[in-house]
């Protein structure tokens, strides 16, 4: 039987990489194989792609960098995702498509719709049966990114605040169209209450 595909998104500090472990460990305790991986990254390729995006000095165009996303994702759904779906295995990825909606689309002017579009090809039926958003105000995500990684933050969490307050609204607006695919979690509560909130999601949606 097909594996289910979650995924976690949401702002800067949100504590998707600390859900997206826990979540993991917590499906694994329930006896399902799991994969945990991210984006931008999760295979040699597209780990390759992010090391562009992240830490590099290139600059790119906004639709060229719409694009390298989309083609980090391609190699990720093609080479990791999709075949560990068919195997059975439940994926937990932290951020995927709508991180690119969000930042590339909404936030970042190209449009919500061109994004998508330039998307499909590397998604193609792969959608996750579940998107956690971890719900956090600008403040609070940055601030824990701050503190955990000082000034080594990357070109994308240095965006100005109104950027970012307009990835989170982006965020929202998805879930409101989309109630069954994404759930909304409260990200300002403690990490536990936060994960037990996540498998409560889970449980009500995929068990
Ligand atoms: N991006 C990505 C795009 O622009 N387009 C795309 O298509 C994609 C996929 C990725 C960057 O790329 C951009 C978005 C990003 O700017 P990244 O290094 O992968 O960069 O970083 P992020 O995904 O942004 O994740 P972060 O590592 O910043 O934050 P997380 O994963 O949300 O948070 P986490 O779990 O690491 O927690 C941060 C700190 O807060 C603490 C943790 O212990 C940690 O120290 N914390 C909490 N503290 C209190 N209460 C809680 N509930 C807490 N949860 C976590």
């Amino acid at each position: 039987m097909r594996g289910k595909f979650i995924t976690l998104e949401g702002g800067e500090g949100a504590g998707k990489s600390t859900q997206a472990r826990l979540l993991t460990s917590w499906l694994h305790d329930r006896g399902f194989e799991t994969v945990e991986t991210r984006e931008p990254g999760g295979t040699p390729g597209a780990d390759a792609i992010r090391a562009l995006l992240l830490d590099g000095d290139t600059p790119f165009t906004p639709t060229a960098e719409a694009h390298l996303f989309a083609a980090a994702r391609a190699d990720h759904v093609e080479t990791l995702i999709r075949p560990a779906l068919a195997a059975g295995r439940w994926v937990v990825c932290d951020r995927f498509v709508d991180s690119t909606l969000a930042y590339q689309g909404a936030a970042g002017k190209l449009g919500v719709d061109l994004v998508r579009s330039i998307n499909e090809t590397a998604i193609g039926d792969t959608w996750p049966d579940l998107t956690i958003l971890l719900r956090t105000d600008t403040d609070t995500g940055t601030r824990r990114a701050i503190a955990r990684d000082g000034a080594e933050t990357d070109r994308f969490t240095n965006r100005d605040f109104a950027f970012h307050r307009a990835v989170g609204k982006a965020f929202d607006n998805f879930a409101e169209r989309e109630p069954v695919r994404f759930a909304v979690v409260d990200g300002t509560k403690s990490i536990e209450q936060v994960a037990g909130a996540i498998r409560s999601a889970v449980e009500t949606r995929l068990l």
